[in-house]
């Protein structure tokens, strides 16, 4: 139990637009309340975002999460991805639908430039989708490669696709 008490702040975007996102998303939770020496200490609620990147696709469904885990950066990695395994996340189209996707926007002050894992998350800064829910989490939090706070990018934020937070009972 003590290792609960201490480890890394994380923070973690969730996105779905596909079979019943608000579910998967809900689903989701349910498995990260379950990572291993990590506690989900809180969620943001959740929005109804227009698609980016890829624009003829449905809306998504986007929060994040805040854990506290003992995990390295890389072991969290394995278990988000084991998490959108579990669920049926196929890898077809980049940017393209997707059951489930799990990203890791912030560990800790960390900064990790590797082949398949960029943290912060290398788009964060640029995404509506993600700054809005994460405001509403940390506003302060720190950037750790910009030295900016989440409410500095939000408001320094560029995309003007529409993010809509989804009323209480409606999810
Ligand atoms: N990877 C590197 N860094 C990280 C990190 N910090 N967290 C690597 C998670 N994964 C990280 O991801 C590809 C590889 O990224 C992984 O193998 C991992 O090693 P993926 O999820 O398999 O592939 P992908 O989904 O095609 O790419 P990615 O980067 O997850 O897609 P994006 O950039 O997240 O874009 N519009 C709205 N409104 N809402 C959305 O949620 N999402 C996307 C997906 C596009 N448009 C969207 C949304
Ligand atoms: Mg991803």
């Amino acid at each position: 139990l003590a290792e609960l008490m201490n480890g890394i702040i994380s923070f973690i975007g969730l996105g779905s637009n596909m079979d019943d996102p608000q579910a998967r998303c809900l689903e989701a939770i349910g498995h990260l309340e379950k990572v291993k020496k990590s506690t989900l200490l809180r969620r943001s609620s959740f929005y109804r975002t227009e698609p980016v990147g890829l624009t003829n696709q449905d809306w998504f469904i986007n929060a994040v999460v805040e854990l506290r885990t003992a995990l390295s950066a890389r072991e969290l990695l394995a278990e988000l991805q084991a998490i959108e395994n579990l669920m049926g996340r196929s890898r077809i189209v980049k940017w393209g639908p997707r059951v489930i996707d799990l990203d890791i926007l912030l560990y800790g002050q960390e900064i990790i430039e590797e082949a398949d894992l960029t943290v912060p998350h290398r788009e964060m800064h640029k995404r509506r989708f993600v700054l809005e829910p994460l405001y509403e989490l940390a506003p302060y939090a720190i950037h750790p490669a910009f030295g900016v706070s989440v409410a500095g990018l939000r408001k320094r934020l560029g995309d003007v696709s529409r993010v809509e937070l989804l009323n209480k009972g409606q999810v």
